[in-house]
């Protein structure tokens, strides 16, 4: 991989912030956007806007094409096996609610279970706690240890006969853990039960094959894998979504409506009420094919050693806390060190050009676990270079020797 090449695709990476280089150590909250995607967003508006599945016109015709192979896109990358089970979403988030709304009211009665995470990102705790005020459900948490790995006894412990879903992130956005989905999808599907992956912070790092995983459910947003804001994915399989109720009501999702009766339409636009983001799906698809072109493979082996080159560095400060020491880990690193305050640290770090995020990273039952309010978090992309790794390591320092 020539990064400096790469570098070159991604226009932002270039300005500076402060006076200073900026260094771009946020991607687990946003990735940014090679100019490819940003492009095919602008050359969209300009020369096919049209509303898409309804026009008889040329320009609806041309951007239903582009929408619709978009889906086939997301398709081949995950692997599903039809694109009825391509459901376009505004994000990770929407795509939860879509899929805890629509089962919950389907499948689960008072008293039903879920199993979570207690390394979940607020959007997979919240939509199940709305659930459980509307209809009394119950939510059961896999705990962990202390070097943020889920505990697979205990897990397996939570099932009873009232279970009906288990909904587990495959990496954490704060421990950077990779979570075995594959080995706990067997465990849920030999008690009978389906299984949600959140895929937010794995779907840019690794190759994810929804047949492989033998996944029931799995949601991404494009934004954190190079694509625009605004567009994600519900992947479903057919037989789960076939027997799901609508989420939203609205066009698109119709066949017929009366007054009296409205039958619904077909996969997958049974899930998807209203205008969709037409241009945004062209503009994921763009990103697709541009992390296809680098390779998955390499993208993983390049950010492997990136976070084992960075953990190193760190670990060398002295004072330094990281929290997440999983051996199956992804490139975020979350680390405090001595009292100085995460917010202070991340707020001097972007005097110097350095971008990471602070706080609770919306998983505060995990701070709570780890008995912490909130940390530093540095998360890595393809882009990403040891000389910034290196940057990173002084500017602690320097805040550092300043405290
Ligand atoms: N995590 C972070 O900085 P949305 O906002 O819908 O695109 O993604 C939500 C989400 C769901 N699950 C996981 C594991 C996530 O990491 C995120 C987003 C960002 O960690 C923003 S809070």
């Amino acid at each position: 991989m020539d990064i400096q090449k790469i570098r070159e695709d991604f226009p932002i990476l270039s300005r500076t912030v402060y006076g200073k280089p900026l260094v771009y150590l946020d991607n687990a909250a946003t990735t940014q956007k090679p100019r490819l995607v940003i492009d095919s967003l602008v050359d969209e508006y300009y020369s096919v806007n049209a509303n898409v599945h309804r026009g008889v016109h040329y320009l609806s015709q041309q951007a239903t094409e582009l929408h619709e192979a978009s889906r086939e896109t997301v398709r081949q990358f995950i692997n599903a096996r039809s694109t009825n089970e391509v459901i376009f979403t505004r994000g990770t988030t929407e795509s939860i609610n879509l899929l805890v709304s629509s089962f919950g009211d389907e499948f689960m009665q008072e008293g039903d279970e879920v199993i979570i995470s207690v390394m979940e990102h607020h959007s997979n705790i919240v939509p199940w706690q709305l659930l459980a005020a509307r209809k009394g459900i119950a939510i059961k948490v896999i705990p962990m240890n202390d070097r943020g790995e889920l505990l697979l006894d205990e897990y397996e412990k939570l099932f009873s006969d009232r279970t009906k879903i288990v909904s587990v992130m495959q990496v954490s956005n704060v421990l950077g853990t990779v979570n075995p989905v594959k080995e706990m999808i067997k465990i849920a599907h030999e008690h009978g039960v389906p299984f949600l992956v959140d895929a937010a912070q794995s779907i840019p790092h690794m190759k994810v094959d929804v047949q492989e995983l033998d996944a029931d459910f799995l949601v991404f947003s494009g934004h954190k894998i190079y694509g625009p804001t605004g567009v994600g994915v519900l992947y479903g399989k057919e037989e789960w979504l076939d027997r799901l109720p609508p989420y939203q009501g609205g066009g698109e999702m119709i066949q017929y409506v009366s007054f009296e009766k409205t039958t619904f339409n077909e996969l997958p636009f049974k899930f998807e009420a209203g205008t969709p983001d037409y241009i945004g799906t062209t503009g994921l698809a763009k990103a697709i094919d541009y992390v296809n072109g680098i390779g998955l493979d390499q993208i993983a082996a390049y950010e492997h050693d990136l976070t084992a080159y960075a953990l190193k560095q760190l670990k060398e400060i002295p004072d330094m806390r990281i929290f997440g020491e999983a051996v199956e880990r992804g490139a975020v690193i979350s680390f405090l060190v001595g009292d100085i305050h995460h917010f202070d640290l991340g707020t001097l770090l972007d005097r110097l050009g350095i971008a990471v995020r602070t706080g609770h990273h919306c998983a505060q039952p995990l701070m709570q676990r780890l008995g912490i309010e909130g940390t530093v978090r540095a998360s890595f992309a393809f882009y990403n270079t040891k000389k910034e790794i290196d940057t990173l390591v002084a500017g602690i320092d320097r805040v550092r020797q300043m405290f």
